[in-house]
């Protein structure tokens, strides 16, 4: 097999190119072909060794894909430091990004240059990880330990011109880089320029005090995660021990995250991100629809959110109301909306400014006659949707997608309204649009190939992260929430208040608790909903019989200033309520309820495995393609923690059979109406396999 590295004298500069698409990432081979060429420099008759990249990227890091596999010397760590003690000076040139082993490997070379796109960083926390390959110890020695660990706790790279700034990179060099390089080791040569190790330089010391403040406030940022905990140690062994020894912390502590459940979830949800974007069936070659000019339908803060999506990413918008007074209103949550993205540095004002002249008003549904794409926003009611559907029909030009936003409804009955059920798709949105990654893409059973395959490809180009979703009442994220949110409120009518049940989940790890996030959403959103379906696809009525009394009480949630809790007018900080709790036990005096003392595994317990019971229907029936994506729509759309892997993940993780034995307990203690297990579930219980290796032997 052709090794991945090439070594090749130009002059008497040593080339090391590195070819391992798509990322260039550290595989053993590229590890053995990189010790293999320097060895080989240290003989021949090279002055300076210059390490470079083909293809779109420098070294993106190790390879993943290695993680969990028996180690194979040479290991990254001694390989950087086998760079680093060359006799002969080497300098890294960077394009595209240098990420994790990457730039360790570049922090081993003496001199390092970066073409003013590159990007560098330790992105190493965001798989539960902390870089593993000295990192921890020569980061801190080149730019101090303040900035070290601001990059290495965030794992957000930074670019080119801020990398020379911290004194990450030396040069940022203009034109071919490949030219720009060869030339600066040229003039290295020249000038007999020293060997620049960066584990011979001294730490700058920090405040006493300072580490322990970084730690405690990072705790708090970062709740629950151990690595960035195990990363601050990590600064603090490079502040205090000599290189060597903090080297060899650095390992011992890498490799206990690398064991951890935690880095195995996130290095889940790495993959499942991408295996996402993949549709079983459709060919990578599908031809796309041209997208340039979007309609919005309803300008209400979801239709205004989801407008400025797109203008962000520089199409133009038609944002559609029913007069001028409604689409002021919209178009004045879109000005705000700007004005806070520029207050909070996310923007520049001029970006706004021009982000903001893209999108434009309307109240005459033939100013979408030329638009390549029409979501519709409008309230959440069948027949209202038809009738959009039905005028978009009239006016949009053939072969524009017409897509819908909606939570709940039927996408084939909302299709059907059209003659070109196969340009119509569900597109749905999560509050607030214009800030939540997640996209359920719903494909309906008409849906044709290419409006499904130009719908993903647009998702990435507004910056979300989309998930393919059958036809079903509440696609799969709402249709699991119904049974989270059903457990959650059973729970209180049985005697835990709601702070019992949002304190579980809260410190089980979930961004919110489920009582305070109706709260945020607004009570009356899920009373509608349910009023508009017949009795019994209502649920269990026990369920609802708090949150409906509440929205009685024009209790709404945070924007009445009370819902299953009471809220701070100023600083909106939630807190328990006697009224609440005065109704919540006449509720179950009335239901003949007996309250009880429940305790947080019941709650966390009850609530989890509910997700991850009707995850399982969902697999079941090929409403999701894989269980990663229902773990992606929950980690990206309803605050699931990352380093829990989204529930389908977990499930695995605590055992299958663990599960289903909760849920036939629960099945026992509260009746068979709520609690059936999946049959999938008994399924791969029986036959001991997990849902991982389900999904792989299904070829997911
Ligand atoms: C580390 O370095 C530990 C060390 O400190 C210590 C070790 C001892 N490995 O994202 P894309 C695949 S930890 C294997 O769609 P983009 C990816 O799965 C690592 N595979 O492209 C996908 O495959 P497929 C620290 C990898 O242009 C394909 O490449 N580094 C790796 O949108 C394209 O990826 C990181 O965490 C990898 N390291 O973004 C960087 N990276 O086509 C992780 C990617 O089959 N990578 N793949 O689905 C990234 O952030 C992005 O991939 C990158 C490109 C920004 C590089």
């Amino acid at each position: 097999m052709t090794s991945p590295v090439s070594y090749e004298l130009v002059d008497d500069i040593g080339v090391i190119t590195v070819a391992n698409p798509p990322v260039n990432a550290l595989s053993h081979a590229v590890r053995q072909g990189i010790h293999d060429a320097i060895a080989a420099a240290q003989e021949d008759a090279s002055k300076a060794v210059l390490i470079i990249c083909d293809g779109r990227t420098f070294i993106a890091g190790a390879d993943i894909t290695e993680f969990g596999k028996p180690p194979r010397e040479p290991h990254l760590p001694d390989l950087c430091n086998t760079i680093e003690a060359s006799s002969k000076p080497v300098v890294a040139a960077i394009h595209g990004t240098a990420l994790g082993g990457g730039l360790e490997v570049a922090l081993s070379c003496h001199y390092r240059c970066a073409v003013p796109g590159a990007k560098v960083g330790l992105p190493e926390v965001k798989l539960g990880l902390l870089p593993g390959a000295g990192g921890t110890q020569r980061l801190p020695r080149l730019v101090g330990a303040s900035a070290a660990l601001d990059l290495m706790t965030s794992g957000n790279p930074v670019d080119a011109g801020q990398a020379a700034k911290l004194g990450i990179v030396d040069r940022v060099v203009d034109g071919d880089l490949r030219d720009a390089a060869f030339a600066w080791c040229r003039e290295l040569v020249a000038n007999d320029a020293e060997r620049r190790r960066t584990s011979e330089l001294a730490v700058q010391d920090v405040p006493a005090g300072a580490l322990e403040e970084y730690r405690n406030t990072l705790a708090r940022r970062t709740r629950g995660q151990i690595a960035p905990q195990k990363i601050i140690d990590c600064v603090e062994a490079a502040l205090s021990r000599p290189f060597s020894e903090g080297l060899q912390f650095e390992r011992e502590k890498f490799i206990e995250c690398m064991k951890s459940p935690q880095s195995a979830a996130l290095r889940h949800m790495f993959f499942a991100e991408r295996e996402a974007a993949k549709i079983v069936g459709l060919s990578i070659d599908t031809p796309l629809r041209d997208v340039n000019k979007v309609g919005i339908i309803g300008a209400g803060t979801m239709g205004s959110g989801i407008a400025m999506n797109f203008a962000n990413a520089g199409m133009q918008v038609a944002l559609l109301e029913v007069d001028d007074e409604a689409l002021g209103r919209g178009l004045g949550i879109i000005d705000r909306n700007y004005q806070g993205g520029v207050k909070r540095g996310k923007m520049s004002e001029e970006q706004a400014l021009a982000c903001r002249g893209r999108i434009s008003g309307t109240t005459d549904y033939e100013s979408l006659s030329d638009a390549d794409l029409v979501i519709e926003a409008v309230f959440e009611n069948l027949e209202l949707k038809q009738e959009v559907f039905a005028k978009l029909d009239a006016v949009c030009r053939q072969g524009a997608i017409l897509a819908t936003n909606t939570s709940y409804q039927d996408v084939d009955r909302i299709a059907a309204a059209t003659k070109r059920p196969q340009d119509a798709i569900g597109l749905h949105f999560f509050s607030p649009a214009h800030i939540m990654k997640l996209l359920e893409v719903v494909r309906a059973s008409m849906t044709a190939d290419d409006v499904l395959a130009t719908c993903m490809a647009l998702a990435r180009k507004i910056r979300k992260t989309p998930v393919v979703s059958g036809v079903c009442y509440g696609f799969i994220g709402n249709r699991m929430l119904g049974h989270y949110a059903r457990e959650a409120q059973l729970c209180v009518i049985e005697g835990a208040t709601p702070a019992q049940v949002d304190t579980a989940m809260e410190e089980w790890g979930m961004a919110m608790g489920p009582l305070a996030v109706f709260d945020l959403a607004g009570l009356d959103v899920g009373y509608k909903a349910r009023q508009g379906l017949p009795q019994a696809e209502r649920g269990d009525p026990r369920a609802f019989r708090v949150a409906d009394a509440l929205v009685e009480m024009n209790r709404l949630g945070q924007k009445t200033g009370a819902g299953f809790y009471r809220y701070d007018p100023e600083t909106r900080q939630r807190s328990s309520d006697q009224e609440v709790q005065t109704l919540i036990e006449r509720e179950a005096a009335e239901l003949g309820v007996e309250q009880r003392e429940i305790d947080a595994e019941e709650i966390v317990d009850r609530l989890l495995f509910a997700l991850v019971n009707e995850g399982m229907n969902i697999l079941d029936e090929g409403i999701a393609q894989r269980p990663g994506d229902i773990d992606v729509v929950y980690v990206y759309g309803y605050g699931f923690p990352a380093w829990r892997g989204g529930p389908m993940h977990y499930a695995d993780a605590v055992g299958l059979a663990h599960v289903l034995q909760r849920i036939r307990e629960f099945e026992q203690g509260f009746g068979s109406e709520n609690w059936t297990p999946a049959p999938l579930l008994e399924k791969l219980v029986e036959s001991g396999v997990t849902l991982a290796e389900w999904a792989k032997s299904k070829g997911n």
